[in-house]
């Protein structure tokens, strides 16, 4: 194995980060001395690092800055595949409602947040989650997130193995720290200052973990409805005659950047080659220490996976790959994505059981007046035996139903105001947006509180051009970091400053185009004049049942320079 390292790893300095695991490779902190320490109002800066890894952000409520810093807290599962019991469903909507703001928000991998916790709520959510045999850990930090797989249930026997791949893939790049348990479940604080809590290293992580997050997706052709060319790792499953017989991988995809640093980019994964299910294990770990050995340890904006790709190739990708696995891996097969998104409404899985798609708006699972959707997920959960599967859409699927329920589920569904046909516009069902304020730290406009509105004014527009059910993948983040994932989009806004944002045009339907900057500033007023001007040209220059997406790659990408991704 080549033991290179980049020039610049070894002039420049580490990250704070760097050595705040090197310092705690246990990864416990001060945590749970802060936690019991009721003086305390918050965790230290460097224990916020800490926390992460535990699935857990430190964050302030935006909104009240104004009148002083009030500290809440941040929640996220660990859900491979988005799977969830009905008893699983039922504990997280019981501790959002017990401990948080009373939403539960699917995230755009396939979990839960709960937001809004207050610190005497924290130790409880995390102890009686962990009880209920569900867990935090690795959701954030430097280490392998939520694995994503199709969210659909089992419509052939592969998808249903594919699940089964996500989730030993998930369980297989745990770290294996015992601070978690002792913090969370049992409330006691590690000994720092034992020999073996000092010298402790993570049998496959190491002493410092990775230089930056790392995710995995599983997508089935021809749906990549997990928008698997955005993670660092990729598999694209592969059949012969109905069966599984291995993977595509894919490597490097990543979409995050940082407003005026072209040193940060959104990069779309390569295929690398073909793996069998026995190797899949051996190659996450192959790939994951790739990122551990080569990525950027001194900047963090420079630190994914993608830019070891794009800097060092795919030749060198696959040697590297080759050396630490002992052989070699044979070509990709030949696959096609053709569509990405969910499935909304009643369909028939292959065991004969229903499942059921629900819209939910930019992914908070919440009670409004007519339209209680929590009350009803939390009643079909407590009255029927189902299975609840969060989408990398943020919809949920409601799974698993015997035939026998389904009027018993209708019915919930009817009384608390939530339609199964006509859900909503095909607009709204193909829009994500990412969280953005009060809550996220790193906002720098709206995004979920705005979107819903914006789309009403942009359906105003597709009427009056005639495209009523023209289905438009539009995403909105409140930064550029790209959590709702807003570079794949038809049309992707994000946010640059208060009610500013950058437009980017010409994602496709299948994901697997980054779409480019279109205008850098646009205003929230401009926002809709604009629309009307393009949707207008678009409507009379597309050719056939051309998209949108297509059209822009085709008219306008013509008409500008391309920009930086
Ligand atoms: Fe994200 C940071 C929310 C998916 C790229 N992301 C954050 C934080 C934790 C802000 C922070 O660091 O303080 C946000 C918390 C907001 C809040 O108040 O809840 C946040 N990210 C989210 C979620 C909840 C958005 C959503 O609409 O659902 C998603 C949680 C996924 C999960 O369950 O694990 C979420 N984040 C993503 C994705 C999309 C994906 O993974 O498919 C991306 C782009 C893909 C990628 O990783 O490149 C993404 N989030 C980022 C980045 C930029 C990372 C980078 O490489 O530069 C940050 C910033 C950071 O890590 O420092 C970030």
């Amino acid at each position: 194995m080549s033991e290179t390292i980049p020039t610049a790893v070894v002039r420049a300095k580490p990250t704070r980060n760097e050595e705040l695991k090197a310092a705690i490779p246990t990864l416990a902190g001060n945590l749970a001395a802060t936690l019991n320490d009721p003086a305390a109002a918050c965790f230290s800066a460097d224990d916020e690092q800490f926390l992460k890894f535990h699935g857990i952000y430190q964050q302030d409520d935006r909104d009240t800055r104004k009148v002083g810093k009030h500290y809440i807290w941040m929640i996220r599962g660990r859900i491979p595949g988005g799977v969830l019991s009905a008893p699983g469903y039922l504990k997280y909507d019981q501790l959002a409602t017990q401990y948080g703001n009373q939403t539960l928000r699917i995230t755009s991998r396939q979990s839960f947040q709960f937001h809004g916790v207050v610190k005497t709520g924290l130790g409880p959510l995390m102890r009686e989650l962990n009880l209920a045999m569900m867990d935090t850990l690795a959701a954030c930090g430097d280490v392998n997130r939520n694995v994503m797989a199709p969210p659909a249930p089992a419509r052939s026997e592969l998808h249903a193995e594919v699940l089964t791949d996500a989730t030993r893939t998930s369980l297989a790049l745990l770290p294996k720290t015992d601070a978690y348990h002792s913090i969370w479940v049992d409330g006691v604080q590690l000994n720092l200052e034992s020999v073996a809590n000092k010298e402790f290293a993570d049998p496959l992580y190491g002493r410092t973990y990775l230089p930056r997050k790392f995710k995995i997706a599983f997508a089935v052709p021809p749906t990549n409805d997990t928008d698997l060319f955005t993670n660092d790792l990729g598999y694209i499953a592969i059949e012969e005659h109905g069966k599984l017989i291995g993977y595509n991988i894919a490597a490097g995809g990543g979409l995050g950047r940082s407003h005026g640093n072209e040193q940060t980019y959104p990069r779309l994964a390569d295929v690398i080659g073909f793996v069998t299910r026995e190797q899949l294990v051996d190659v996450s770990k192959a790939v994951l220490t790739v990122h551990r050995d080569f990525g950027d340890r001194t900047n963090r904006k420079h630190a994914r996976l993608k830019y070891v790709l794009e800097e060092r190739g795919v030749p060198w990708f696959r040697e590297e790959l080759t050396a630490r696995l002992g052989y070699s891996l044979p070509e990709a097969r030949p696959f096609q994505f053709i569509r990405q998104g969910d499935h909304f409404g009643w369909a028939t899985a292959t065991d004969g059981k229903l499942f059921l798609g629900l819209y939910v708006e930019t992914g908070r699972i919440k009670d409004k007046p007519g339209y209680e959707l929590k009350s009803a997920l939390r009643k079909i959960a407590s009255e029927v035996d189902v299975q609840f599967r969060l989408t990398p859409s943020q919809n949920v699927v409601v799974a698993h139903i015997d035939p026998a329920h389904q009027a018993a589920i209708a019915g919930i569904l009817s009384a608390c105001g939530i339609p199964v046909d006509n859900q909503t516009t095909a607009l709204r069902r193909a829009s994500m947006a990412c969280p953005a304020l009060p809550t996220c730290g790193l906002s720098l406009a709206e995004s979920e509180r705005y979107l819903p509105s914006l789309m009403g004014q942009i359906e105003d527009v597709l009427r009056e051009t005639g495209l009523a059910d023209e289905e438009i993948i539009i995403r909105m983040t409140g930064c550029p970091n790209g959590c709702a994932r807003p570079y794949m989009a038809e049309i992707g806004f994000v946010g640059k400053a208060p009610g500013r944002y950058q437009l980017y045009l010409g994602g496709n339907e299948a994901c697997t185009r980054l779409n480019r900057l279109y205008k850098d500033v646009v205003k929230e007023a401009d926002i809709v004049p604009e629309m009307r001007k393009l949707l207008t040209r678009f409507a009379q220059s597309r050719i056939g049942p051309e998209r949108f997406g297509d059209w822009c790659a085709r008219v306008l990408w013509n008409e500008t320079a391309p920009s930086g991704n």
